[in-house]
């Protein structure tokens, strides 16, 4: 969701697939109608064009879909389904790629999926109940009640395992309606990536050791890795998996995600990391990887052993998903269609913005998405480089303060108005207050909404005429009464 930064800046994601924050889900739990109408758009030049094809259909990446009450795309978001940054040989979302791809050798890259999914490979394949929270509309971006833009890359573990590998990557864009500042971005990167094992616990333990052992020596010791993490009640092992074998499995995973960390950031002098506990619906027990960068510390990776239903399940005739590109079928479709309750794997999921923000020294996600030469010229394929801002134009900030209507109020519905009028021009929305009112119990809340171009000097004028826009689709859309 378009999480809006409140004043004390929260140092977590909002967990989208994880529920320990529980204010958090809570806070999404509100359902909305669609907030969007075509006015929200018509100042944001790269919105004209994109997407919405007819009153009663739309076209998402060459496909017609048929529209009903849960569409909420939007022109501005459809227009970045066809930028995939990953498969840019000289962008770095996609040099990062490349580097974990280069890390994990032996793993199988799947970079080519459409991140057009239904939704039951988004949640219900994933074990995410029909009633979750991260479901909401306020948080995904809907083709239609029972097709999505995909949300995290985990949507297509099942046709990786369906793909014969035991162990593979897939990387590609993932969209969230999320909170807007300079690590959130309402469309993201994320690589997956799994491997399974047998599941008896001697073979496995075995496998594990030899694996490791074989792999390349730690590439850095300048990296200070922190994980005081214990497997308990609240994040445990399964009841199908056999401790021992979960065990060397969880070694596997630490082992692999820590070597992972340390080849990518063997050049950084005292990069500190530290491993959380965490919660995913399609993992047990899990976990997250945070790494301190800029005082704060920022999430990079989920991960966990993966739920043995998601294995049983893969290559099962009820998990028919759409398997694209068909090449994925392939000679082990046999093996697959007794399931793989036999094997025991685990999963992850890394922000590919969010480590490439540290490794290039990206300040604002907003960046990866220009497409001004001063800011692609500075990067080459295969080559790590410490970005040079080329220059940081002053902001303009403009405060907006309304009443709340007595229902449906979500943050996420503003942010987005915010995003569709003003585009990229959009710094950072900080909520700034939020009183309720003694005798009314109204609620009134005020945004402070920072405008900055990345690549020229934004005029009084023209910030005037997006705030006035913000003001009245505010008021249109979400029937808040302005102050
Ligand atoms: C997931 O999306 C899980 N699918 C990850 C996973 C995979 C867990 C496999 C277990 C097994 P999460 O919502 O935490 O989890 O997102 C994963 C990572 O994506 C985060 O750690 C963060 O690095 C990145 N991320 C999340 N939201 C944003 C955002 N709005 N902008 C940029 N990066 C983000
Ligand atoms: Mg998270």
């Amino acid at each position: 969701m378009l999480r809006v930064v409140t004043h004390v800046k929260p140092l977590v994601d909002r967990s989208l697939y994880g529920a320990l924050d529980v204010s958090i889900w809570s806070k999404s739990i509100q359902f909305n109608k669609c907030a969007f109408t075509t006015s929200a758009f018509r100042l944001n030049d790269q919105s004209a064009t994109a997407g919405v094809q007819s009153e009663d259909t739309i076209n998402v990446c060459g496909k017609d879909y048929a529209k009903d009450e849960w569409t909420n795309v939007t022109p501005n978001i459809l227009s970045k389904t066809s930028r995939k940054l990953h498969l840019h040989p000289s962008h770095p979302i996609s040099i990062i790629r490349q580097r974990i791809e280069n890390h994990f050798a032996t793993f199988k890259p799947l970079n080519k999926f459409e991140p057009t999914v239904t939704t039951k490979m988004n949640f219900d394949d994933l074990c995410i109940p029909a009633d979750h929270p991260t479901r909401v509309k306020s948080d995904n971006y809907y083709i239609n009640a029972t097709n999505m833009l995909r949300a995290h890359t985990s949507a297509h573990q099942l046709q990786g395992l369906e793909s014969g590998a035991t162990k593979f990557l897939i990387s590609g864009d993932v969209y969230r309606r999320d909170e807007i500042d300079s690590s959130h971005y309402p469309v993201f990167h994320q690589m997956e990536g799994l491997q399974y094992f047998d599941m008896g616990p001697k073979i496995t333990a075995k496998q594990v050791q030899d694996d490791i052992a074989s792999q390349a020596e730690l590439a850095a010791n300048t990296v200070q890795l922190v994980d005081d993490t214990l497997i308990k009640p609240e994040n445990p092992i399964q009841d199908r998996h056999a401790p021992e074998a979960a065990q060397a499995v969880v070694a596997h995973l630490k082992h692999s995600l820590n070597s992972m960390v340390r080849a990518l950031f063997k050049d950084e002098p005292n990069l500190q990391v530290r491993w959380i506990d965490a919660y995913f619906p399609f993992t047990s027990p899990s976990w997250e990887m945070e790494i301190f960068y800029q005082g704060e510390w920022l999430e990079i990776c989920g991960c966990g052993i993966v739920r043995q239903d998601l294995m049983d399940a893969a290559g099962k005739p009820a998990c028919s998903i759409n398997m694209d590109p068909p090449s994925l079928h392939n000679t082990n479709a046999l093996l697959l269609k007794k399931g793989l309750q036999n094997k025991i794997g685990w999963a992850f999921g890394c922000g590919l913005e969010r480590l490439s923000m540290v490794l290039f020294d990206i300040p604002d996600i907003r960046l990866f998405w220009s497409e001004d030469e001063r800011f692609l010229s500075q990067f080459a394929a295969g080559e790590i480089v410490k970005f040079k801002p080329f220059s940081k134009f002053p902001p303009c900030l403009k405060d907006i303060s309304f009443w709340l209507p007595e229902k449906e109020w979500n943050e996420n519905n503003f942010c987005e108005i915010v995003r569709g009028v003003a585009g990229d021009i959009v710094e950072n929305v900080t909520k700034i207050d939020d009183f309720t009112h003694p005798k009314t119990q109204k609620r009134s809340v005020c945004y402070r909404i920072t405008y900055r171009s990345m690549d020229r000097n934004v005029t009084n004028e023209e910030i005037n005429a997006i705030q006035e826009k913000v003001r009245s689709t505010v008021e249109e859309d979400l029937s808040v009464q302005l102050r």
